[in-house]
């Protein structure tokens, strides 16, 4: 069945009016624990059909701009060809003016997607909010892995690590320190904030895999971890980004639904929201 964005049926998000494009991967085929992250796109649409479609803080309904939801990208043979696939794929979408949006799958989903992205606009900036650093060159054989998602972007991008809280020692090489800031390090301050994005060039591509969140408000993940930021800290935050950046587009990865646990995927449904009324609505 095909689905309609927040369930409202009005004509706004056939796909020749909508602005706004939601492309699903729900990949999840390199998970090293915690599988069902090809779950979590299904949760998503559930919640956001049940939320409201009004928000407070920009005195707006985003959903009027039209969201239209793309046929999935299903290829799951290897973790290469879904690369290949969501690579090809995202840039025919970026020939389009409208506004892409991706749903993971887990976090391997981007790889592609960022690299399409960054041939089309030099001097990218990717912001990155995770629990993992995700630099691995490669893993379990395969430089496609979820724990190497960002490591292409490392090498191509301006890339700022936010959250981030456990890693490997064979990421540090790869580690840029300057623009690393660790969910410790962060912890009950703001000032942090400004500082990174003063370090954005003007185009940001924004890659959010849940589990940046503290597990006691988001424990739908895989591989969840103490220690993780708050809602309105992450809210605030990504508001000024939008506010002093263009955010080109951007991904929501790792949400992996447990059974009668509705919390995790309405946080979900009101993150893409809100980002969607930080794009187009302040
Ligand atoms: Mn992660």
């Amino acid at each position: 069945m095909e689905r309609i964005y927040a369930g409202i049926d009005t004509g706004l998000n056939d796909l020749n009016n909508a602005q706004i494009l939601l492309q699903s991967i729900p990949y999840d085929g390199t998970s090293t624990w915690g599988k069902g992250a090809d779950k979590g796109f299904g949760a998503f649409l559930d919640a956001s059909d049940n939320m409201e479609v009004y928000d407070i803080e920009t005195d707006s309904e985003v959903y009027t701009r039209g969201v239209h939801i793309l046929p999935i990208i299903s290829e799951n043979q290897s973790a290469e060809s879904l690369f290949n696939a969501v690579y090809q794929k995202t840039k025919t979408l970026l020939e389009s003016n409208k506004y892409l949006t991706f749903f993971g799958g887990e976090h391997s989903v981007s790889i592609g997607v960022i690299k399409a992205f960054y041939e089309k606009h030099p001097n990218l900036t990717v912001l990155h909010l995770d629990a993992h650093a995700d630099l691995r060159k490669d893993y379990h054989g395969t430089p496609y892995n979820h724990a190497c998602a960002l490591h292409d972007a490392s090498k191509h991008t301006n890339l700022i690590q936010v959250g981030i809280r456990s890693m490997d020692t064979c990421e540090k090489e790869y580690m840029d320190y300057s623009k690393t800031y660790f969910s410790e390090a962060i912890f009950e301050r703001h000032d942090w904030m400004q500082e990174s994005i003063n370090q954005m060039t003007q185009d940001v591509y924004l890659t959010i895999d849940l589990d940046v969140f503290d597990p006691s408000i988001m424990p739908a993940t895989g591989t969840p971890e103490p220690g993780g930021m708050q809602w309105n800290t992450v809210i605030r935050y990504l508001k000024m980004v939008f506010q002093q950046r263009n955010v080109v587009g951007f991904d929501i990865v790792e949400l992996a639904p447990i059974e009668d646990e509705k919390a995790s995927n309405f946080l979900v449904a009101k993150l893409y929201y809100k980002l969607l009324s930080y794009k187009f609505e302040l």
